[in-house]
This record gives structure tokens, sequence and C-alpha cells, in this order.
């Protein structure tokens, strides 16, 4: 199975750390975006979007990181990180929705402007951007936060493909200023994700 990928991207993350987690043998494929290498022919061909991170397993080619890690994880069922039982899967699920409408765009906003832009040379970052990422985060962080507490994590006692979904993001709380310092259940969550060995050998040093 091989697995394309930029590391420091939290997408690329939640990918790599679920394959660790689960224990699944895996070729890591190194996708250069700062050199355009997402735009070549060969790369456009697994993803018309030329966007990673992409799957490739046995001749079966999947993008989209909450589509992938979904696969990943029913590689090995009985690990629970996509619960068979239909309330507890559609809750997964939720979550996993929820971070691509919502959690996914505010984040992102703020990495691009604090962190993105600079290692592309483009510039500071926009005020009116910066001001749209933190309502955003703030927004979405108090659902988050409310819906985490009494939960060790985010669909109950047990760790799913939501925390990783979701808590990828986390990883540039500070580094892109993420405005959660009073989210004390979403500080309190993501500590317990961070002791996680595969959540932490995911962690890579940004370009940035
Ligand atoms: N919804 C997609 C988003 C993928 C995505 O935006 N990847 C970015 C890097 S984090 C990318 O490849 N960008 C290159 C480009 O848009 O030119 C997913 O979750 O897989």
């Amino acid at each position: 199975m091989k697995l394309h990928v930029a590391p420091p991207s939290p997408r690329a993350f939640k990918v790599l750390a679920v394959a660790r987690h689960l224990g699944l043998e895996f070729e890591l494929c190194p996708v250069d975006l700062l050199n355009g290498a997402h735009m070549r022919p060969e790369f456009a061909a697994l993803n018309p979007n030329k966007k990673m991170p992409v799957l490739e397993d046995d001749g079966f080619v999947l993008w989209e990181s909450n589509g992938i890690i979904q696969y990943l994880a029913s590689k090995a069922p009985e690990r629970g990180l996509l619960p068979s039982n239909p309330r507890a899967r559609a809750d997964v699920a939720r979550w996993q929705f929820w971070e691509s409408c919502h959690w996914d765009p505010a984040c992102s906003t703020l990495v691009f402007e604090h962190l993105v832009k600079k290692l592309f040379g483009q510039g500071d970052p926009t005020p009116e951007q910066v001001a749209k990422g933190e309502e955003s985060v703030r927004r979405f962080g108090e659902v988050l936060n409310g819906c985490l507490a009494g939960r060790r994590y985010l669909c109950g006692d047990t760790l799913t493909l939501a925390d990783f979904s979701v808590g990828a993001w986390m990883n540039y709380a500070d580094r892109a200023h993420y405005p959660v310092e009073d989210f004390k259940e979403i500080r309190h969550w993501y500590a317990g994700l961070m002791e996680l060995p595969a959540w932490r050998e995911s962690i890579v040093a940004p370009p940035f």
C-alpha cells in the first residue's frame, strides 16, 4: 500500500497516524507541494484534483483524507476506529463531515495565513482573512468544546476516526494562533491524543 502525502499537512497527518496506529504496512511516498509535484501528470492521473493525500492499494486508488482513513480502519475492524453499530458509526461519520465542512476550513484559514503564506513567499497574513478564520475557530471550537465535556474521546470512551479527523488540526493550534485558550475541554482531549505513540510519531517538524 502506498500513501502519497506531504507529512506536515494535517490532512496527511490523519492518514499517517491512523495507518501507524493500526500497525498497517505502507510505503510513504512524499509529495513535494513546494515544488509542484502534485501538478505533474503522473500525480494528476492518481488524483485529478491535484491534491494530496492519495492512497494506492493494489490497483485501488483513493483520495480525500477522511475517505482514506475509513478505508484504513476497515482493514482492522476489530480496533473499533470505525464502529459497526449504526448509531456509533453515524456519530463518527457526523464528526468527519463536520470536520470537512466546518473545522478544516476554519483551521486551515489560520494555518494558511500564519504559516503557509510565509513558506510560499506569499507575504504577510491578510487581517480580514485572519479575522474570518478566528471567528470560525471560535464558533466551531465552542461546539467542539461543549461536546467534549465529560468525554475522553469525541464519540465517548473509545478512540475513533473522529478523533483523528478533528484532532489533526490541533497540531497547529499554537503556531497558527487558534483562539482556543479558553476551550479547556479541547485542550484536555488533545493532550490525551498526544499520548498515543502513533500520534507523536506522525507529527513532523513543519518546514516553516
Ligand atoms: N479535502 C481534501 C483536501 C486536500 C488538500 O487540500 N490538500 C492540499 C494540501 S493540505 C493540497 O494538496 N493542496 C495542493 C493544491 O491545492 O494545489 C482532503 O481532505 O484530502
